[in-house]
């Protein structure tokens, strides 16, 4: 028996002790799977001009060597990824990452601009899940899209809005995974409006342009995400969160909560339940905000803990798509995946290992000096004994293994580009 399949039989002794089974824990944590951002891996720049440059409505910091420049060398880099996080995933893909040799622009795009990216799902036996992109393009005019007074402005947006549908129900209907559609526009203004009403009426127009057509929802779900602020965009956004709520509650779309985009002292972990009585569903973007929306790597803190706890502790893994969105470009690229993929699984295990049903019954008793010390002590269970055991049975390297791989690819591949 190897070290770690030992170390996992104690484990689960102990687990027992507390009435979890770590077996049926671990068989959850299989079937959950993660939306992985294609834009960790080359600062969020795409290939849809060659100079990739972010012009307007995002940001990202740091020139750590190695980016992927072309969809091979960004799949490349993904393949490494994947063979380090253990189970079966999704990638999250964005418009501007189309693989094709024809110049075409955002408005223009086709299932047929993708089809090696689906070629190499089926491959790999990922998902793919799919966003438009309103951002770094010349049609975002005076820091608008969707939004913009000019209805030329807005058209080529909702045209590729509506393109963007296409390719996702293509993507599910390839791939036999529902593909979350998410959208996100940056709008905003950077000093006090006179006007907030307007451009938030021409925002809900202009989705409801997009979305005139149906489409098959086991194919693609549309999502719509929020946002407090941006950089240039200080004092107004105009797709707020009461805005998409409103939105997304009456169009019948998942409402996307991206962890970054709140008030700091306002948490996303908080928002699910109340979300999950009123929605179709929900799409997580996990992320970590530091001060502002800065999109630093997920680690193993007290919000991804109260978000794996709130979706586990209230049944809400069926409706919740769980994506990931940061972008760091001072660090390895590849270890940026890997930490904060694996914290996110990690978290939701840990999650999974937590007798809830006798917590609850704590709490209903107003046993609230209990809830707290047992609370409190599961944090000190050997949860990490069950989490190798999982990377173990799942061929993918236990502990921190992982990181030589990626300092080997880094010499071989990395610094060769
Ligand atoms: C930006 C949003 C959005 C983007 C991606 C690249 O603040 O979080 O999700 O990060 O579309
Ligand atoms: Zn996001």
């Amino acid at each position: 028996m190897s070290d770690v399949k030992a170390r996992y039989k104690e484990a689960k002794r102990k687990y027992e002790s507390i009435g979890v089974d770590t077996d049926k824990a671990l068989e959850k944590l299989q079937q959950i799977k993660i939306s992985v951002h294609c834009w960790q891996g080359d600062d969020v720049k795409g290939f849809l001009n060659p100079d990739g440059e972010l012009t307007g409505g995002i940001m990202t910091t740091g020139d750590y060597p190695g980016r992927a420049h072309t969809p091979e060398e960004l799949r490349q880099d993904l393949d490494k990824a994947f063979s380090l996080i253990p189970g079966k995933h999704k990638l999250n893909l964005h418009a501007m990452y189309l693989d094709t040799d024809e110049t075409v622009d955002l408005n223009e795009i086709e299932p047929k601009h993708y089809e090696k990216w689906v070629e190499w799902a089926k491959e790999k036996q990922l998902g793919l899940d799919f966003n438009p992109t309103f951002f770094s393009h010349p049609m975002m005019k005076d820091g608008l899209t969707l939004s913009h007074p000019d209805k030329e402005v807005r058209e080529f947006w909702i045209e590729h809005g509506k393109r963007s549908r296409k390719i996702a129900s293509y993507f599910g209907k390839e791939l036999g995974a529902v593909s979350i559609n998410n959208f996100w526009v940056p709008d905003g203004m950077k000093d006090n409006p006179i006007d907030r009403l307007k451009p938030r009426q021409r925002l809900a127009e202009s989705y409801d342009a997009i979305f005139e057509e149906e489409v098959d929802k086991t194919y693609t779900l549309d999502a719509l995400e929020s946002k407090l602020f941006g950089i240039g965009a200080e004092a107004f956004t105009v797709g707020s969160h009461e805005f998409y709520m409103g939105y997304g509650i009456t169009r019948n779309k998942l409402i996307g909560l991206d962890a970054g985009h709140f008030h700091p002292t306002e948490t996303v972990s908080n928002k699910l339940s109340a979300l999950s009585l009123f929605t179709d569903g929900l799409l997580l973007h996990v992320s970590r905000p530091i001060r502002w929306d800065s999109d630093h790597v997920v680690i193993m803190d007290d919000e991804l803990q109260g978000i794996a706890n709130e979706l586990v502790r209230n049944n809400l893994l069926d409706k919740t798509y769980i994506g990931l969105d940061y972008f760091d470009a001072t660090i390895n690229r590849i270890s940026a995946w890997v930490i904060g993929t694996r914290n996110t699984q990690k978290a939701l295990l840990k999650a999974l290992l937590e007798p809830t049903d006798d917590l609850r019954k704590l709490e209903e008793e107003f046993n609230f000096t209990s809830r707290l010390a047992y609370t409190e002590e599961f944090k000190d269970f050997p949860y990490a004994d069950v989490w190798n055991y999982f990377c173990e049975i799942n061929n993918v390297p236990v502990g921190l293994d992982w990181l030589e791989e990626v300092e080997q690819y880094e010499q071989n591949v990395l610094k060769m580009r």
